[in-house]
């Protein structure tokens, strides 16, 4: 049995990732459409050796459509998603929207399948921020072995988290660096991103954080358990796909690293690559086009009883977005959908 799917926002960078997921994975799909802003109305895009035409978002009627995967952003989600839902369509939402809604499953299939049980309150299931995603697929099976206390995490975010713009700006700035009168300002960024980093991800909070960086505490907090402690500093560099992150972990209890790298190659959605010479660890570039989340330089922290560091990269358009969604979809197929009459 197949379902009736829609794509919202299927121009965008991980509308177009969705539709390539979905045709990788061959999800049992039996009608697909894509929708688009008016704006984008009639562009072409591809799923598997098909090619759709979008139509548009805002008068499509949603009844008898059984899932539809949003990637349009806050403000549009907050006008469509409550019509989709209203009519019956399951809504998977990559934007922050319902992230934190009691009411709203938050979820990353490896980590908590069973949340996606309660959709049914508002036919919305939420996709994480791609930063904390990557993280807690590694932090969970560490957690259940020994309790995380706390988490001090540094991330390196590619430009394709802000979009295609970035990218672009990220281009073009790197061309302008070398090509007299092509120079170009800052445009998306408040500062130059080519050979840059800048220490600012999304709009800044009262007590000197930035959303990014609250995302990340919230999230991992609903996915793994509130108890953990998470303190984080999120960093745009110019990598065009894939975030790292340096990860610091206080336990409970004591893991040494061995047992630790152990439990990680045998988790689900991870890969370990940690060898102790040149090139033994995963960088952005090897990880794009992935879906697993990369898990290097396991090491034990010396400075603190129970601590341990990691290096954790994935393609945040597929983990961090797009294929995220797609195993959400997954799991509401195996644990509901498929059982229904
Ligand atoms: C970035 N993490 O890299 C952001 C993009 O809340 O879904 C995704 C923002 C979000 O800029």
């Amino acid at each position: 049995m197949g379902y009736k799917v829609v794509v919202c926002g299927a121009t965008g960078n991980v509308g177009r990732e969705m539709l390539n997921i979905l045709a990788e994975r061959q999800f049992p799909v039996d009608e697909i459409t894509v929708l688009a802003s008016r704006r984008s109305l009639g562009t072409e895009v591809s799923f598997g050796d098909k090619t759709l035409k979008t139509k548009d978002l805002d008068t499509f009627d949603f009844n008898g459509w059984d899932m539809a995967f949003f990637a349009i952003g806050g403000e549009a989600t907050k006008k469509y998603a409550p019509i989709a839902a209203k009519a019956g369509c399951v809504v998977i939402d990559n934007s922050s929207l319902y992230r934190y809604d009691p009411e709203v499953p938050l979820v990353v299939p490896e980590v908590n399948p069973e949340a996606v049980d309660g959709f049914a309150k508002k036919n919305i299931i939420a996709n994480p921020n791609c930063s904390t995603a990557q993280m807690v697929v590694a932090l969970k099976p560490l957690h259940d072995r020994a309790r995380i206390k706390r988490v001090v995490v540094s991330t390196y975010q590619s430009v394709s988290g802000s979009g295609k713009d970035a990218m672009d700006e990220l281009w073009d700035q790197t061309k302008g660096m070398f090509v007299p009168g092509q120079e170009k300002e800052p445009n998306v960024y408040p500062k130059q991103i080519a050979f840059n980093v800048i220490p600012h991800i999304d709009v800044f909070m009262e007590d000197g954080s930035t959303k990014e960086e609250w995302k990340m505490v919230a999230e991992t907090k609903k996915i793994v358990d509130p108890a953990i402690k998470v303190t984080a500093t999120c960093v745009r560099v110019p990598v065009f796909v894939g975030h790292s992150e340096s990860v610091n972990i206080e336990f409970e209890e004591f893991l040494d690293e061995d047992e630790a790298r152990e439990i990680l190659r045998t988790a689900p959605g991870l890969l370990v690559v940690d060898k102790r010479e040149d090139g033994g660890y995963v960088t952005p570039v090897e990880c794009v086009g992935d879906f697993a989340t990369f898990i290097s330089r396991i090491r034990q922290d010396s400075t603190i009883e129970n601590g341990l560091n990691l290096w954790c990269v994935s393609d945040n358009l597929r983990k961090g977005a797009a294929l995220n969604a797609v195993q959400i979809a997954e799991t509401l197929v195996e644990r509901v959908l498929s059982k229904r009459g």
